[in-house]
């Protein structure tokens, strides 16, 4: 349910998985050192789910909510779509638990490549605040996710560049480590 690579360079459409030839994995150990976290969780009980409950009370994700992407749930559907491509970055945690369908959740690693991660049902991912990110679905069209978040939820994108935010400076502080 959770699946990441390093991207090629082909202006292709968006929604093709666009591995290197050959393929080149990333394992989550690897997006952990970039402080983005996963887990694969029952997405089909996440009403009862104990395993959520606690990641939610330890890491007090007090919102919740749902996001469904697709043309007739979504008001200006074309838009957002464009602009969820936009690399940008937030000032705040983007948790995302895909409870139907599948995308793609592109971050930057430490030398500004772009790796996909591939989430579907049962996936959850949290990008730290101040990674630069983008979001597109896949071929299949369509996702589901539940939207968590550490009180009042802030969606605001802050497109590249924005590298003079404390939450841009604090995740490079933290995270950026280059080879
Ligand atoms: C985002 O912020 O990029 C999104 O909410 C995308 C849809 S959530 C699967
Ligand atoms: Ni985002």
């Amino acid at each position: 349910v959770i699946q990441a690579w390093y991207m090629d360079d082909s202006k292709e459409d968006q929604r093709l998985p666009h591995h290197k030839d050959p393929k080149e994995f990333v394992s989550l150990d690897k997006l952990a050192e970039l402080g983005v976290l996963s887990w694969r969780l029952d997405a089909d009980n996440y009403e009862t789910d104990e395993e959520l409950k606690k990641i939610r009370e330890s890491r007090g994700y007090s919102y919740m909510d749902f996001c469904e992407v697709c043309p007739e749930k979504m008001p200006n559907y074309e838009e957002k779509i464009k602009s969820f491509f936009e690399e940008h970055l937030h000032t705040d945690e983007e948790i995302r638990y895909i409870v139907a369908g599948s995308g793609y959740f592109d971050v930057r690693d430490g030398n500004e490549a772009w790796i996909r991660v591939w989430l579907k049902k049962g996936g959850m991912i949290v990008l730290p605040a101040g990674i630069y990110h983008r979001f597109t679905l896949d071929t299949d069209n369509y996702i589901k996710a539940m939207r968590l978040f550490v009180g009042d939820p802030v969606w605001t994108p802050y497109n590249r560049p924005h590298d003079h935010l404390p939450a841009r400076k604090e995740y490079v502080e933290a995270f950026v480590q280059k080879d």
